[in-house]
């Protein structure tokens, strides 16, 4: 029996076919992230689809690039597809940070909207440099970290402030807190050594940096919602075979559906793995929420002066104008 158990395997390998490719796959994320978990499962089904033709090997937490060059390797064809932070692009063009504007959107609902105005334009943007988008996950809802809770915005003067993208830097300048950029890999290390006192981001990456070994408080103020995206080189993509590329895009909606699912789910899983370790789980005080609404809102004055007209495109697409 265990014989023809081999035999069947050999047989089932000896399928694939002889001009399969293997595709290497860069993410700034870790392996117990949720959005890894999730490209790694579009990887499994565009092999299971293609029957091997195409293989993508993930390469998780920065591992094959630091995060701040992967666009880059996809778009040279370092890597024929690769996951980053959307809003990292900001500086290139203010559309691809629109999702990082405090309260914008902040229920799933309104980022979901926000894509579908986003999506053309960045699109678009991403055709000049010979990327084209497969698919966009958002974040859970994010929150505020901190030793203590924070009566109002006044509390965050003078914290060393982890930021991760331009809007949370200047979120932090305008909240008078000094900004330090440090990747999600980087978060224990950057609190181990006093590089950082506080931070605004989601549940998940809250309990995947164990984030109760370095402050007690989570204040659920659920301010944006920020999406990952998986771009592809246009140029790799047009190579493969028609069938490999329907497989790749239905896999990719299947991905796209599928994380949204995973992210709601995150929150809350995420937010109990918190308290369970002790941490304090506090909703903001009325005087927290008008100070950061007052920041929300001179951020947006500044998104609008310096956006180009495609980024203010999209603004007016979610408002409806
Ligand atoms: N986690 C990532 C991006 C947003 C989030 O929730 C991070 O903190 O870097």
């Amino acid at each position: 029996m265990k014989r023809l158990a081999a035999a069947f395997a050999l047989g089932v390998g000896l399928t694939t076919p002889a001009l399969a490719e293997t595709w290497d796959m860069p993410t700034p994320y870790g392996d117990a992230t949720f959005h890894t978990v999730n490209i790694r499962q579009f990887a499994d089904d565009v092999k299971a689809a293609t029957n091997g033709a195409l293989e993508i090997n993930v390469h998780s937490a920065g591992s094959l690039f630091p995060h701040g060059e992967i666009k880059n390797a996809v778009r040279s064809r370092q890597v024929p597809i690769g996951e980053f932070f959307l809003s990292t692009l900001s500086n290139e063009d203010l559309a691809f940070g629109i999702d990082s504007q405090p309260f914008l959107a902040t229920s799933y609902d309104d980022a979901a909207r926000l894509w579908a105005a986003q999506k053309p334009v960045i699109t678009e943007l991403l055709a000049e440099q010979g990327l084209m988008p497969l698919f966009s996950v958002p974040w859970p809802p994010q929150g505020l970290y901190t030793n203590g809770e924070i009566p109002d915005v006044e509390a965050l003067a003078g914290l060393r402030f982890r930021a991760y993208n331009a809007a949370l830097e200047e979120f932090a300048t305008l909240a008078r807190a000094a900004p330090v950029q440090v990747e999600a890999a980087d978060i224990p290390q950057a609190f181990a050594t006093g590089q950082i006192q506080a931070m605004i981001t989601s549940p998940s990456t809250g309990a995947n940096s164990k984030a109760w070994d370095f402050v007690d408080t989570y204040t659920a103020i659920n301010a944006w919602v920020p999406k990952n995206i998986v771009v592809v080189n246009k140029r790799a993509f047009d190579a493969l075979p028609a069938d490999v590329q329907d497989a790749v895009l239905k896999a990719a909606d299947e991905a796209e559906a599928r994380g949204w699912e995973m992210s709601k789910a995150e929150s809350e899983a995420k937010i109990k793995v918190m308290a369970e370790h002790g941490m304090t789980i506090a909703q903001p005080s009325e005087a927290l929420v008008a100070g950061l609404k007052a920041i929300g809102a001179q951020m947006l004055e500044n998104w609008k002066a310096n956006a180009s007209d495609a980024a203010k495109a999209i603004l007016a697409a979610y408002q409806g104008q």
